[in-house]
């Protein structure tokens, strides 16, 4: 990734008009004479913020795979009227805690980590278990951009243009069993470049889960790439998942197992916090967390509160994969 120059088209206007005059240098004397409308349109984000730092937006699977990016945007995924936040703060804002629980650390922390090469075992309930490496990964369906909404346990959230493919066709190529009813997702385990797992509060490594169904859904994303280019290490590369309608949590990073299985697995943060966080989490404003209220959500784009959507605004999509009895 050579160029510093922010992921920006048209759809992506976040800011509201005044921090953009400020950003001008036009102070709001001048809103009584300039057409503010007019003034706006064409206006790229880059005027007014600080370009993401190089550094944070380095894929870290380097060169090797550059010729798959950016990915074609498909147009069925839209998070209007919120618009995507800049790179220059989903980039430094990041929850992973093999590294460490200091969102605006971890970019830093993350970057020197090599992922190549990168295996991918599955096990479990499949026909014959395999493992794939990154080539295999890529190669399992072509690579789009869908602009998700966001939303982590913690009440902040976002809208970013993930890349990747439907987990269905990674799900397909694992071949599971008709008795598979569930998948579970494992993270890397490296404690001596990670170091966040040397806090043995932790449960490491990080694993997650979803119901086979779940994970089928369309939404339900591979990962592997973000604003045009490859995953930077702090979001999770070489791969994640991604599930828009869940809490940020259930989107695990850096995956280096995926099992089948009938039996409903543990999950990381439920297995830590039992009370807190159940397997579901589906996110949901009149479900309060024990120690906050879910009702209302913070972009971390804009600074703004507005409400928070039930599965996160996928409700047409996803509520027909429950009963109302999940919790
Ligand atoms: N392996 C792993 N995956 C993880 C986490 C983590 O700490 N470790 N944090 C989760 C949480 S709480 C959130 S909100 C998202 C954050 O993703 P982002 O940093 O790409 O925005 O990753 C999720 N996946
Ligand atoms: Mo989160």
């Amino acid at each position: 990734m050579s160029s510093n120059k922010i992921y920006v088209t048209p759809e992506d206007q976040f800011l509201d008009r005044r921090s953009i005059l400020r950003g001008m240098g036009i102070g709001l004397a001048g809103l009584s004479t300039l057409g503010v409308s007019e003034l706006l349109q064409g206006i790229s984000a880059s005027w007014i913020l600080q370009d993401p730092n190089p550094e944070a937006i380095q894929p870290a699977i380097g060169e090797q795979f550059k010729d798959l990016f950016p990915a074609k945007r498909s147009a069925d995924f839209t998070i209007a009227p919120r618009t995507l936040t800049p790179e220059a703060i989903s980039s430094i804002y990041n929850n992973f805690y093999e590294f460490t629980s200091v969102k605006n650390r971890v970019w830093q922390m993350a970057r020197n980590f090599k992922v190549v090469p990168w295996k991918i075992e599955v096990a479990g309930d499949v026909e014959k278990p395999l493992t794939l490496d990154l080539d295999d990964l890529m190669k399992v369906a072509p690579l789009e951009e869908r602009l998700y909404r966001f939303r982590c346990v913690e009440t902040w959230a976002m809208q970013v243009p993930w890349i990747g493919y439907p987990l269905s066709k990674l799900i397909d190529r694992c071949k599971p069993l008709g008795k598979a009813k569930y998948i579970r997702f494992i993270s890397i385990l490296d404690e001596a470049r990670m170091p966040g797992q040397k806090d043995k509060q932790w449960p490491w490594p990080y694993f997650e889960a979803l119901r086979l169904d779940e994970a089928r859904h369309p939404l339900a994303m591979v990962v592997v790439g973000l604003y045009g280019h490859g995953l930077p290490m702090q979001h999770g590369a070489p791969w994640r998942v991604v599930v828009p309608w869940k809490y940020g949590y259930k989107s695990p990073k850096s995956i280096v197992r995926i099992e089948f299985t009938e039996q409903k697995p543990a999950t990381f943060w439920n297995q830590a916090l039992p009370r807190e966080y159940g397997f579901y989490s589906n996110v949901n404003p009149s479900k309060p967390h024990p120690r906050w209220s879910q009702a209302m959500e913070r972009d971390i784009g804009t600074g703004k509160r507005r409400p928070t959507l039930l599965y996160n605004g996928y409700s047409e999509q996803v509520a027909k994969l429950y009963s109302g009895k999940e919790v």
